[in-house]
């Protein structure tokens, strides 16, 4: 058991890759506070999902707090801290994971798909990452905090000149938080995701050449599963990486090296 009683905050938990992480927490021994939102078009989730969520993580043996939240207001980070520590008794692990890509062109983006986009990825992952520092810190026993940034922080996409520098600036946020933090024994890393088959894709998947383009591009010949994902987010919370901070792990069946 890589999580062994240990207490994890999950952002964007209901649906996708962030679902996946709260159950391998809950599969490797932790107790996990899911937050979710019921944004339309987050990757959140509604309540109906965040209830199959718990029901997973209660059938491997552990307790689940679900909190809703949109993790773009700075009180919501602090409110899953509250959640956390009334429910738990304290925090061990943080996957900063909520965000969305509503894909759009950027000549006549609105500046409210810009700010909506830019709140949630990475106001968002700055938000509750500072909360919940806050309380490792307090904690005195050190802490893991794994960001959910992309292959998209170090390439682009046509129509998500809105997104992508939000993923780069979550790699960047944990690169600076693991400097601000190690003094307290708290690790930041940043997973990168490539093209993982989930709600926030379907539907730019559902372009069959598109989908038949990245198969191609990828060398393991598969879109990746938010269970791919999810298991090296576990890899970096746990103890396995203990001298792991600042640190970015590809996880994106080779796509992004894959030139010719
Ligand atoms: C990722 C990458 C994938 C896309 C998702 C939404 O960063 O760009 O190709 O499907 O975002």
């Amino acid at each position: 058991m890589l999580l062994e009683h240990k207490v994890a905050i999950v952002t964007g938990g209901s649906r996708g890759i962030g679902r996946a992480i709260a159950i391998a927490c809950a599969r490797e021994g932790a107790d996990v506070v899911i937050n979710y939102w019921s944004d339309n078009d987050a990757s959140y989730g509604r309540r109906s999902a965040i209830d199959e969520v718990i029901r997973e993580i209660e059938a491997h043996g552990r307790r689940a707090v679900a909190v809703e939240g949109n993790v773009a207001l700075p009180q919501t980070g602090v409110d899953l801290v509250r959640h956390a520590v009334e429910a738990f008794g304290k925090i061990d692990v943080l996957a900063s994971n909520a965000g969305i890509c509503p894909f759009h062109a950027f000549l006549d983006m609105p500046p409210s798909v810009l700010e909506r986009t830019v709140g949630v990825n990475l106001n968002g992952a700055f938000y509750v990452t500072q909360a919940v520092a806050r309380q490792m810190k307090e904690q005195g026993t050190g802490g893991a905090i794994v960001a959910t940034s992309s292959i998209s922080a170090l390439v682009g996409g046509g129509m998500q000149t809105h997104y992508t520098p939000t993923k780069a600036g979550v790699h960047s946020l944990m690169q600076s938080c693991a400097i601000a933090l190690g003094p307290f024994g708290i690790r930041c890393n940043s997973v990168m995701p490539g093209t993982i088959a989930t709600d926030l894709n379907a539907q730019d998947l559902a372009d069959t050449e598109k989908r038949a383009y990245f198969e191609r591009r990828i060398p393991l010949g598969r879109l990746g599963a938010p269970e791919d994902v999810a298991d090296c987010v576990v890899f970096l919370a746990s103890d396995l990486a203990r001298y792991v901070t600042g640190a970015a792990l590809l996880v994106d069946g080779g796509m992004f090296v894959n030139l010719q």
